[in-house]
C-alpha cells in the first residue's frame, strides 16, 4: 500500500530467498508491536509511549526533568509521531498492527533521523556513569522494562557484547539499526535485540 514506492529489496541483491526476507522484518515489526503495546490493549497510541517511558525511566531511577530523562521522553515523542503521521490515516490516534508494519517499514528508511535517537538516548539512561559503556545489569534493566523477560534480555546482551564486556554505543546503534531494517539471517545478534522473535 503506502509504502509501495519504497523497494527495500532493491539493496539486498547480496542474500537469497526474497520472500523469506520480507517474513524476518515482518517478524520483527511483530514483536516490536508488542513490545509498544505497553498496556496491551492491541493499538498503539501515545499512552503507550507514556507507560513506556516512565518503565524504562523508572528501570534506571532517572527523572523526566533530569538531561537524561529528557532526551529519553523526546526521542520517545519523535518516535511516536513519525508512526502516527505515517500510519494513522483517519487521525484517532490509534495504530493497529497492520498499519504499524507498513508505516515502520517506511519510518524504518529514515532510522537515523526518527529512530537512531531512541536508542541512543536509552544507551545513555543506561550508561549511568556516563563511561561510554553498558554493562550487563544495566542493559538488562532497560530492555526488560520494555518488556523483555530478563532471561532474554541477559542472552542478548551477551550475544551484543564480547564475553564478560560491555556494551558500546556503536554496538548497540548497529543492532538497532539492523534490527529495523536488515534481513541477512547471519545477523542473529542483533534480530534477536528484544529476545526471541
Ligand atoms: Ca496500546
Ligand atoms: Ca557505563
Amino acid at each position: 500500500m503506502r509504502f509501495g514506492k519504497y523497494s527495500r529489496r532493491g539493496g539486498l541483491s547480496a542474500l537469497e530467498g526474497g520472500d523469506r526476507m520480507g517474513a524476518l522484518l515482518d517478524q520483527k515489526y511483530e514483536k516490536l508491536f508488542a513490545l509498544l503495546d505497553a498496556n496491551g490493549d492491541g493499538v498503539i497510541a501515545e499512552d503507550d509511549f507514556e507507560l513506556m517511558g516512565g518503565r524504562v525511566l523508572a528501570a534506571v531511577g532517572e527523572e523526566r526533568a533530569a538531561a537524561k530523562g529528557k532526551e529519553y521522553a523526546d526521542a520517545l515523542m519523535t518516535y511516536w509521531r513519525a508512526l502516527r503521521e505515517t500510519a494513522d490515516a483517519d487521525g484517532d490516534g490509534r495504530i493497529d498492527k497492520g498499519e504499524f508494519r507498513q508505516a515502520l517499514h517506511q519510518v524504518s528508511d529514515h532510522f537515523d533521523m526518527l529512530i537512531g535517537p531512541l536508542y541512543r538516548a536509552g544507551f545513555h539512561l543506561a550508561d549511568r556513569d556516563d563511561d561510554g559503556l553498558v554493562g550487563r545489569e544495566d542493559f538488562v534493566a532497560v530492555i526488560s522494562a520494555v518488556g523483555v523477560p530478563e532471561a532474554e534480555a541477559g542472552a542478548a546482551f551477551d550475544r551484543l557484547a564480547e564475553e564478560g564486556g560491555q556494551l558500546t554505543k556503536d554496538q548497540l546503534m548497529t543492532a538497532a539499526a539492523q534490527f529495523y531494517r536488515d534481513e541477512d539471517p547471519a545477523n542473529t545478534a542483533s534480530h534477536l535485540l528484544f529476545g526471541a522473535l
